[in-house]
């Protein structure tokens, strides 16, 4: 149906009639109805991708996309006067997730439902979503972020559950998102929420009463965990989550004729991280109720369930004290008693029991023992994961440990996000490669055509223009689109290192002071939220935001360098920067990123990568090879031997070296002291000097000079747009359809 019919039909109007706001309504319902008449995956098997965040952005373009209506709606559109752009700012993006993990969910279940496989999302329907940040005093404060309107794309459906907690039962009822594949079937993301919840309990923008369950279950994503109430209360989030995924799994296998015996020919789950882990005990302890024995019911579960590591960093491998357990969900303890009895029994070594001597359950440890694959999320990941960090289980069970390089879905990472670049690459290659990315490599006949090459700058440029003009509208700030765009958009935390990325900007500043001006002028544009618990991030966004005022305000400095901070960097925001981007910041501390998939996003937009050999980096750099990205900085191993040794002492750097030591004494120096805050810019300094946890100085001499270098290179236009095209044409091989047709390769076999 046509949208002018449809308008006609549901408000007695034409689209020029129409407000914005109608329209975007009229297309959701539209592009709903369009949904729910295609076909669901369909397969015996059927793969459950159990996740606590799907960070799935805006929907409205994507799903007219992958409809395959979105330039005839657009058209349509324009010839009444509309612009689809401004419709969708109607759209509130539902920011269901705190980053690449969850971002890398709501990529899968495109994929899976782009190829056509049985596979449905399992999560939770939270009220508000990540918070909202807002700049003021050039620090970050948090204000909820509500995103559910009375119409969305949500479907209430029929399906309630009771879910018992330790003294009360609560019913959790199932809402759909219809996850439509491009060009094929349309699954569904199944959100679950609790009637009870009350919006109105929150105080301040953020505070709420953490021990009134029933009112606050589905309240927030990932609540505050810096007290009890807290961490108890995402115990009782995750098993809602996972009973009611249970309950559901169970029903649909049953329907389907399953004797609960044969529960792995019905079913597979993919445990995203820790966060779902209970959801093996829960649904072993479901099979036991309904009639199984319990070793049976062990090993249909671990059968069943594959499991996905996003990080080595220790702090995020949960261990919840029984205690919790016992107090929320006493039901699961007995179950995982066994599950411990077991290991113990077979294996003698403590680093891999369940259950430790400090009376915490290792989430993790569960899901390795209880599952039939492991898998990490990049080359280099995986292997320090072998060797590393889950060494002891990779002995006990080197056949579980596989590898799956992350992905991203093309769909929203260019076709959505650039159609300027989209329809220029099918004008020379066609559009295979919509659904087949590897064909982008056809683009390297390209390499020496100059009128392409002159298509992708002007394209490069176009996206600059977008992004100012977004800038200058949302937040009222001005940046320059002739200069360099260099971005780190990605979560603040210390491991991504935006303190090494300052460090720079501070260095740039003063050689400037000092009369060394840059050819082309800087644009340095950063995204990023910090968790309202983790104080030295925040000093961070402080100090990067101090900087802002500070550059930007200098009449000497200013024509030459620029710093921007975007406010609620999100999905949207993405989807504006990363086109827009020339050098792409991914500088974490080489072995701590797991495998990041921004830096994905970058490269198929044409971005060069400036970063250290981690995470899927390395990927990156093999694809590209040396002379199409920039790499700087020590490698894993050394690091990983450096904190092994415990041989590094920040202080000694910042004494040695007069560069680093004259950039760090700036943090607190009388400029930036007479715009910020003396405390948080102290105890910024403090940390960096005596501690320097992820290692910025030792990599800090290398960043600048390989900076120093790409910004050279930029200079020289035709061999840049060169770099650019080949990073294009090598991106195929991230794409989210090849990470999915591994993960069904090798462990769903849907
Ligand atoms: C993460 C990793 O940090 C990130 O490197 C990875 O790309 C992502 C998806 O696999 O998972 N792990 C994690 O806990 N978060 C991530 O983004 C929040």
């Amino acid at each position: 149906m046509k949208l002018s019919e449809f308008v006609k039909t549901e408000y007695g109007k034409s689209i020029s009639e129409c407000t914005n706001e109608e329209l975007y309504y009229a297309l959701l319902t539209l592009t709903k109805k369009m949904a729910s008449g295609k076909q669901h995956g369909n397969s015996k098997k059927k793969l459950y991708y159990i996740s606590a965040e799907f960070l799935i952005g805006k929907l409205l373009s994507n799903n007219l996309i992958n409809l395959g209506i979105y330039d005839e709606v657009k058209e349509e559109l324009a010839q009444n006067g509309k612009n689809i752009c401004e419709i969708e700012e109607f759209e509130k993006e539902p920011s269901l997730g705190n980053g690449g993990l969850g971002r890398l969910a709501a990529c899968f279940i495109d994929s899976i439902a782009t190829l056509g496989l049985n596979g449905d999302g399992v999560g939770l329907n939270y009220h508000f979503g990540l918070f909202r940040q807002v700049f003021e005093n050039n620090m970050q404060t948090t204000v909820p972020d509500p995103w559910l309107t009375e119409k969305s794309w949500l479907t209430k459906t029929d399906v309630t559950y009771d879910i018992k907690f330790k003294g009360m039962t609560v019913k959790s009822r199932m809402y759909d998102i219809d996850v439509i594949g491009y060009n094929n079937t349309s699954n569904k993301l199944h959100l679950f929420d609790i009637e009870s919840v009350d919006e109105s309990i929150v105080e301040d923008g953020i505070n709420f009463n953490k021990e009134d369950i029933k009112k606050n279950l589905t309240l927030f994503l990932y609540p505050d965990d810096s007290d009890e109430a807290g961490r108890i209360l995402r115990i009782y989030q995750q098993y809602f989550m996972v009973s009611s995924a249970a309950q559901l799994i169970l029903d649909e296998c049953v329907a389907k004729g399953c004797n609960l015996h044969d529960l792995s020919d019905y079913v597979v789950i993919q445990i995203n991280d820790t966060h779902p882990t209970m959801i093996i005990p829960e649904l072993i302890r479901l099979l036991v109720e309904r009639g199984l024995e319990m070793d049976e019911a062990i090993e249909a579960v671990t059968k069943s369930c594959a499991y996905t590591n996003h990080t080595i960093l220790a702090e995020a491998l949960e261990k919840w004290p029984i205690y919790y357990l016992k107090k929320a969900v006493p039901q699961l303890m007995p179950i995982i008693e066994v599950l411990d009895d077991k290991v113990r029994r077979k294996y003698h070594n403590q680093a891999v029991y369940i259950i430790d001597g400090e009376e915490r359950v290792h989430m993790a440890h569960i899901d390795i023992h209880y599952s039939s694959s492991v898998n990490g999320v990049a080359s280099l990941h995986t292997e320090i994961l072998k060797n590393n960090e889950l060494h002891h289980f990779y002995e006990i069970y080197p056949e579980k440990f596989n590898n799956k390089t992350n992905g991203i879905t093309f769909r929203r990472w260019l076709l959505h996000c650039n159609p300027q670049l989209t329809e220029l690459i099918t004008s020379l290659i066609g559009d295979g490669f919509k659904k087949d990315a590897m064909q982008l490599e056809k683009l390297l006949d390209y390499k020496n055509d100059e009128k392409v090459l002159k298509q992708i700058l002007e394209i490069k440029s176009a996206k600059k223009m977008e992004l100012k003009k977004a800038l200058m509208e949302k937040q009222n700030v001005t940046i320059n689109e002739n200069s360099i765009f260099d971005i780190q958009i990605k979560r603040l935390h210390e491991y991504k290192r935006q303190q090494l990325n300052a460090l720079y900007v501070i260095h740039k500043y003063l050689e400037i002071k000092a009369g060394k001006k840059p050819s082309t002028p800087i644009t340095v544009i950063f995204g990023a939220k910090a968790a309202p618990a983790y104080i030295i991030a925040q000093d961070i966004i402080h100090l990067i935001l101090c900087l802002q005022q500070l550059i930007n305000n200098d009449p000497e400095v200013s024509p030459y360098l620029n710093v921007v901070m975007v406010e609620n960097y999100n999905v949207t925001w993405a989807e504006k920067l990363i086109p827009a981007c020339d050098i792409s910041e991914q500088i974490s501390l080489a072995s701590k990123e797991a495998s990041g998939t921004g830096n994905m996003k970058f490269m198929l937009n044409g971005a060069l990568t400036l970063g250290t050999e981690d995470g899927a980096n390395v990927e990156i750099h093999e694809l590209v090879g040396d002379d199409n990205i920039y790499i700087f900085g020590d490698s894993s191993d050394t690091v990983v031997e450096r904190y092994a040794q415990g041989s590094y002492h920040a202080a000694k750097y910042y004494n040695e070296n007069a560069v680093i030591k004259e950039a760090v004494d700036f943090i607190t120096g009388e400029e930036l002291k007479a715009i910020g805050d003396k405390d948080r810019l102290e105890r910024l300094f403090n940390e960096l000097v005596s501690k320097d946890w992820f290692m910025t100085f030792p990599d800090f001499d290398e960043y600048v000079k390989t900076r120093e270098q790409a910004y050279a290179d930029y200079e020289n236009r035709e061999e840049w747009v060169q770099k650019m095209l080949v990073n294009i044409a090598k991106a195929g091989y991230f794409s989210s359809d090849r990470t999915i047709e591994e993960y069904n390769r090798d462990i769903w076999k849907l």
